[in-house]
């Protein structure tokens, strides 16, 4: 396929940075951010220097970037430790007493954290990995629900240089095994149970099941949290309680060179086999830490929550490591957004008074669903800044959100990035950056993005195209875990020496980027290739909808045919005069081509934990296959069952 990906979008709203936001902010105006932009590009070496100065290190990086595609190695000659740089860093500043980590579980225990206090848990807990016989280069795994100790293993693995491989605690057992023996863990460190919505996920007895087939595995923690009832095997498992409440709260962190590794984190992969994604050390440091301070702008007094769970890379990235590495203070909620109620998130807002809130598309149509009371009845003036980051946001979600939750008054920061860049690449930085609804905006610094053709040549403005991304940046991954051929495949394959992304996107006559999703998830009716992001944007538009997913089945007239799966709004019924205005309206709103053949209603879509919909799924199942390939990341198995049903 060589034709160019059809842009349909008509968005043409503006929202410049409010003027109080933009006093008050680190980068003030369009200008600044521009000067910075041009120096990190221009002078790379000078720009990351300075930033990666000012963090902490043992022994200050000699060379600052070495690019030799697809390998790039930043910081050589440094070496740090980001525990030290997240906890040990503001102690010694004086700041041991501010608030570090802020707990919310799902029953309503709050616990809270000091910077002091964050440091002698990790400190105890490193000791108890030592313990056990964990050291520098091995690799732990963190089977957890959102509970502090998750971000604790996670600083204590840091310190003591061993590499961690948090893996959702959404997952079962077999997950769990293939990622365990992939990564040769030596350690696991789970919980009883997590709570879901007022329900334990028995973590403790899938890692029971997995651990009958992983033979790398020699120790696991067990932290009680349910108090549901386990199975302890004597010399293999240990209780959180006994082996770091016990431990001494004294434990200097571990040197590390720049390019050690910090963290494995598996996504998966379009074939079955999931990759082990390679974060190392100095330049994911650097990474979180300038962007988390730059783009959600971070002030000494904030309260900031991020909604994401530990278990992918939005969590390690801006829950733990940006946020403390700022000495930022950082909520964190256990449990589901409706439990007891819809309105639990807003609650947590008023009552922590939250005021920078990051959250996913998926999450904010969901509310929408919900309905607008339940936002309505709280407080939630405290908030200055919203985040998005998972998936394009539609338009129309986005105005909801800067609407409803915001008020009116809080810039959005559309941030784009992935697993594999570690850290965000594209956002507005709030106080510079004029904001379209859906679009990422502009590059953060020391990206380059580009728009090419299926040949590698530059796209024109507003022609749909691949993103690819040009430069290295400090956070950028490493490798797969134990598969570098992969990893070269994979990212720098497509067009040599350039990392591809995998996503679609156009880049407009400002400069504005907009993702356009997956590639894989771009349809070709007729000759025209469009990316099914813009088409459910505009289903989405129509007041009786709350979400949908559009993927193509074969066609023997056009090619491929538009299907849609359509998940209503509360209390709209489901009539075949609905699916033809529907039909309609996409007709109306892009054109008869964009017509879809078949509406179907769904109660759900299927989605991956972090709630990203799975289209190829939804394309099997439109075009009349059992779907294969890879559901393990399914986060609920049931969905597909009802749509299979409904087939028939
Ligand atoms: C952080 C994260 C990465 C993929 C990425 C995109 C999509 C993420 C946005 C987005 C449009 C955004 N990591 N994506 N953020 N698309 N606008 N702001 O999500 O590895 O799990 O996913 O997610 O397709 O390639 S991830």
């Amino acid at each position: 396929m060589t034709s160019a990906i059809v842009s349909v979008s008509k968005e043409s709203r503006l929202f410049d940075p409010p003027a109080e936001f933009s006093v008050r902010a680190k980068i003030g105006s369009r200008e600044v951010y521009e000067g910075m932009y041009r120096r990190s590009i221009e002078d790379p070496d000078g720009f990351w220097g300075e930033v990666a100065a000012e963090l902490y290190w043992f022994d200050p990086p000699k060379t600052v970037r070495q690019w030799d595609p697809p390998k790039a190695r930043w910081f050589e000659g440094g070496t740090t430790n980001l525990a030290y740089n997240c906890l040990d860093r503001h102690v010694t500043a004086g700041a041991g007493e501010k608030r570090a980590l802020v707990f919310e579980g799902e029953p309503g225990d709050i616990r809270t954290f000091t910077y002091a206090e964050l440091l002698r848990e990790t400190c105890r807990t490193a000791n108890a990995l030592r313990r056990l016989g964990v050291s520098a280069g091995d690799r732990v795994v963190i089977y957890m629900g959102m509970v502090p100790e998750a971000a604790i293993a996670m600083l204590a693995c840091a310190r003591i240089g061993a590499i961690h491989s948090v893996i959702f605690g959404g997952f079962a057992a077999d997950a769990v095994r293939d990622r365990v023996n992939d990564a040769g863990a030596k350690l696991i460190i789970t919980q009883d149970g997590a709570w879901r919505r007022g329900k334990v996920v028995p973590l403790k007895e899938q890692v029971d099941r997995a651990l009958t087939s992983c033979p790398s595995v020699e120790h696991t923690i067990v932290l009680r949290r349910t108090h549901n009832e386990i199975v302890m095997q004597p010399g293999r498992d240990h209780e959180w309680s006994v082996v770091v409440d016990r431990a001494s709260d004294q434990c200097d962190a571990v040197p590390v060179t720049s390019e050690h590794p910090l963290f494995i984190l598996y996504t998966s992969g379009t074939t079955g086999k999931p990759k082990g994604v390679l974060h190392t050390t100095g330049g994911y440091m650097v990474g979180t830490y300038v962007t988390t301070k730059y783009v959600f702008d971070l002030r000494d007094d904030d309260i900031y929550w991020c909604t994401a769970d530990v278990g992918w890379v939005t969590g390690h990235s801006y829950i733990v490591y940006g946020p403390l590495a700022n000495r930022a203070t950082a909520l964190m909620y256990e449990g589901a957004p409706n439990y007891p109620e819809p309105d639990r998130f807003w609650d947590v807002i008023a009552r922590h008074k939250v005021t920078v809130f990051y959250t996913a598309p998926t999450a904010i149509r969901a509310f929408i669903r919900w309905g607008d009371a339940h936002p309505r009845r709280h407080d939630m003036s405290s908030l200055r800044l919203l985040g998005s980051v998972g998936e394009p946001i539609n338009p129309e979600a986005w105005m909801w959100y800067r609407d409803v939750i915001g008020g009116g008054r809080c810039p959005i920061v559309d941030t784009w990035w992935q697993t594999e860049t570690g850290a965000i690449m594209m956002a507005p930085l709030p106080g510079a950056i004029a904001t379209k609804p859906g679009s990422c905006t502009l590059p953060f610094f020391g990206v380059v993005p580009k728009i090419v053709r299926h040949d590698g040549s530059d796209a024109e403005p507003n022609e749909g195209g691949y993103l690819v991304i040009e430069q290295p940046w400090p956070s950028m991954l490493r490798t797969v875990w134990g598969d570098d051929e992969r990893f070269r495949q994979t990212y720098f394959s497509r067009f040599p020496g350039r990392y591809f992304t995998g996503d679609g996107a156009r880049r407009d006559n400002d400069g504005y980027f907009w993702v356009m999703g997956r590639v894989d998830d771009v349809v070709n009716v007729a000759g025209h290739r469009l990316g099914t992001a813009e088409i459910e944007s505009v289903l989405v538009a129509h007041p009786n909808v709350a979400e949908a997913a559009v993927v193509g089945r074969p066609d023997e007239l056009k090619g491929q045919a538009l299907v849609a799966f359509v998940t209503l709004k509360a209390d709209v019924n489901a009539t075949d005069e609905l699916r033809e205005q529907l039909a309609d309206h996409v007709a109306a709103e892009i054109g008869k081509f964009a017509r879809p053949d078949a509406i179907r209603f769904a109660d759900a879509l299927p989605k991956t934990r972090s709630g990203k919909i799975m289209r190829r799924l939804l394309g099997e199942l439109a075009s009349g296959q059992a779907p294969k390939g890879d559901t393990t990341t399914l986060e609920d198995i049931s969905v597909l069952a009802a749509l299979r049903d409904d087939d028939e």
